[in-house]
């Protein structure tokens, strides 16, 4: 219906406004599955997640270790490359920052490159990973991740556009050099911020 469709354009336009949605994006409620390859099994058994590289003293959690970590629940608004935005998402796990003490990133450690099951990689700077609302999630909404959306665990990354919040996250490395992943690798932007428009290299892909 036309009053409908105006409505929502009404909404979206007092949205942008607010400055929630950023430029080219549009305002989804649903919540679409994009990723490349199958979506792994899980074996809570032989799970398990590691921080490695440049840090002081190596860890690795195994699943029933991971769920003992204080978590914290935080509401953000995601923003997808291809350009759907997701207002309002509610994630619960681990927040990044205060799990740092227990392990003591080496100073040099500028960047940290995330690893996810089948050799799936991003990388993000350090810095990024700190604010307070990057987390390690297992839960959306109240209820475990859904297999698709990176059950058991994945990372949540809200300031980057989506594809740098890596799905059955399995690893994290510290490093001083930073190291393209596998959509950056692709063409993808190397920060992906979506309110400077970050999509995509402005140099050929390097593929
Ligand atoms: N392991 C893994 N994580 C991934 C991807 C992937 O291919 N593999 N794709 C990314 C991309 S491109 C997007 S847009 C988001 C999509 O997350 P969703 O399916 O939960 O919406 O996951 C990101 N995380
Ligand atoms: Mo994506």
């Amino acid at each position: 219906m036309l009053h409908d469709f105006l409505n929502r354009r009404e909404e979206e336009k007092r949205i942008k406004e607010a400055g929630r949605l950023p430029p080219g994006q549009s305002v989804t409620l649903k919540f679409p599955v994009l990723h490349y390859g199958r979506v792994p099994g899980f074996n809570p058994a032989t799970w398990s997640f590691r921080i490695f590289g440049e840090v002081e003293a190596e860890k690795c959690w195994t699943w029933v270790e991971f769920l003992q970590l204080p978590t914290v629940t935080i509401t953000a608004d995601i923003h997808c490359v291809t350009g759907w935005s997701k207002f309002d998402t509610v994630w619960e796990g681990p927040r990044f920052r205060d799990l740092m003490p227990l392990f003591a990133v080496r100073p040099a450690a500028r960047h940290v490159i995330v690893h996810a099951e089948e050799g799936f990689t991003t990388n993000l700077p350090l810095e990024v990973l700190l604010d307070d609302d990057v987390l390690l999630a297992y839960k959306f909404g109240g209820k475990p991740l859904e297999p698709d959306h990176g059950y058991p665990l994945r990372l949540v990354v809200p300031r980057r556009y989506f594809w740098k919040s890596a799905k059955w996250v399995r690893g994290l490395e510290f490093s001083v050099e930073d190291r393209p992943g596998f959509w950056e690798r692709a063409g993808y932007h190397n920060e992906g911020d979506p309110f400077k428009e970050e999509r995509y290299q402005p140099q050929v892909s390097r593929f």
